[in-house]
């Protein structure tokens, strides 16, 4: 218990000198660029004091109206309709791209070779060999890369990881994830659009969620030796946005087992096709000691079982609201049980990125690097080999 038995003192940090400033070029104004945006703007004084104060340099979009709105709206010093004109600009230190998959390899390749520190939303690209060609130039530019894996920023994945490093779980049994959404199903009448096009996002449900469970699995198990998978494409015509219509050449779910390295055993599923879950990202991890359960939807918590643990054990899961200033990142927020959300995740993690560009720290294993997005694109791609091939793949990193 802190001094306030619980209610740490919110005016307490002190900051002895002044936070280095690190110039932002921002690629994307849409979703993920206002999330990162948030997380840049909230990050000097929530998290206090800050590794690096992040300055708004630059925001780039294909759109020249709204980019430069979005300047407006978030305080970007200038902004370019060209990522090349503003990898130019000296005033940006750190790329960050929350384009579309088909506009995340040729720019951060390009900002590595500029020198850029980077941050690249995932998945890292559409493919394992195009995410291989930015692993290569990171680490031959020198320069600190992290991919946008959110999720192993919440403070009950973290709390979930430093558990199972410290063997209160034991030997790992099963890893098991579902990440459930429902935007494209028929009452939507979701049109023809890029996360659809095989072309622009290499993949559909898999790539956008399956990554996000997929880099969850190597986090919190380990690396995976073998994959057996389906998938299917459930409406495979849309309207294009000229009334025309187009072929929706990616999947709209997944399912796979996978085996680990390690022997343990798990299973993975992705859609966009459940009815009645928003975001529904759940994970489960059984060990020989006891069970971890996750739900993004309570984000805030964990259930526990340990065996052994009279009398709950015989009582079955023990529920835990990850909300105390000693779990992590939470120092930086409220009292206990005022909770945090979803945006909360961006903030820690570039905050984690800041510290380690300005500090010369090693981005993983807390974050995910660039060649933690090129093995999440392998086991994608040995998924979609699976489905396709409706045969077993070995997984080769
Ligand atoms: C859309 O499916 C999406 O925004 C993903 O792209 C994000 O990575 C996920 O966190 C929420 O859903």
């Amino acid at each position: 218990m802190s001094e306030s038995g619980g209610f740490t003192t919110m005016a307490g940090a002190r900051a002895e000198k002044e936070a280095p400033q690190l110039g932002v070029g921002m690629l994307g104004y849409a979703f993920m660029g206002k999330a990162h945006t948030n997380a840049f703007k909230k990050l000097p004084y929530m998290i206090y004091p800050p590794p690096a104060v992040p300055t708004l340099a630059a925001i780039c979009g294909r759109n020249e109206a709204a980019t430069a709105e979005a300047a407006r709206r978030y305080g970007y010093t200038r902004y370019y309709t060209d990522w090349r004109k503003m990898l130019e600009d000296p005033a940006v230190k750190l790329f960050d791209n929350g384009g579309p998959n088909d506009a995340h390899a040729e720019p951060c390749i390009a900002a590595a070779q500029a020198g850029k520190h980077i941050l690249c939303e995932k998945p890292l690209a559409r493919t394992a060999e195009e995410s291989k060609t930015m692993l290569d130039a990171v680490n031959k530019a020198g320069v600190k890369h992290m991919v946008a894996f959110n999720y192993r920023f919440v403070p009950a994945i973290r709390q979930a990881r430093l558990l199972i490093e410290s063997g209160a779980l034991g030997r790992i049994y099963h890893f098991r994830a579902m990440y459930l959404q429902e935007w494209i199903m028929p009452h939507y009448n979701t049109p023809m659009i890029w996360r659809l096009d095989k072309k622009a996002a290499g993949s559909g449900a898999l790539g956008d969620l399956g990554a996000h469970i997929i880099d969850l699995a190597h986090y919190l198990v380990g690396g995976i030796k073998g994959v057996s998978a389906m998938a299917q494409t459930f409406i495979k015509n849309r309207p294009n946005a000229d009334g025309s219509m187009g072929t929706v050449d990616v999947d709209d779910a997944f399912v796979a087992t996978v085996e680990f390295e390690n022997g343990a055993l798990g299973t993975l599923e992705a859609t966009r096709f459940a009815a009645g879950h928003k975001n529904y990202e759940v994970l489960e991890i059984n060990g020989e000691k006891g069970s971890i359960r996750f739900n993004l939807e309570r984000m805030n918590e964990l259930d526990v079982f340990w065996v052994g643990d009279e009398p709950k054990e015989t009582q079955g899961f023990t529920n835990v609201l990850i909300s105390e200033g000693y779990h992590p990142w939470w120092e930086h927020w409220w009292p206990q049980g005022h909770m945090i959300g979803w945006e909360h995740t961006f903030v820690h993690e570039i905050a984690h990125l800041l510290d380690c560009i300005v500090n010369d720290k090693a981005v993983a294993p807390i974050g995910a690097t660039f060649e933690d997005g090129y093995r999440a694109a392998v086991v994608c791609d040995a998924i979609l080999e699976s489905a396709q091939g409706k045969k077993q793949v070995d997984v080769k990193y």
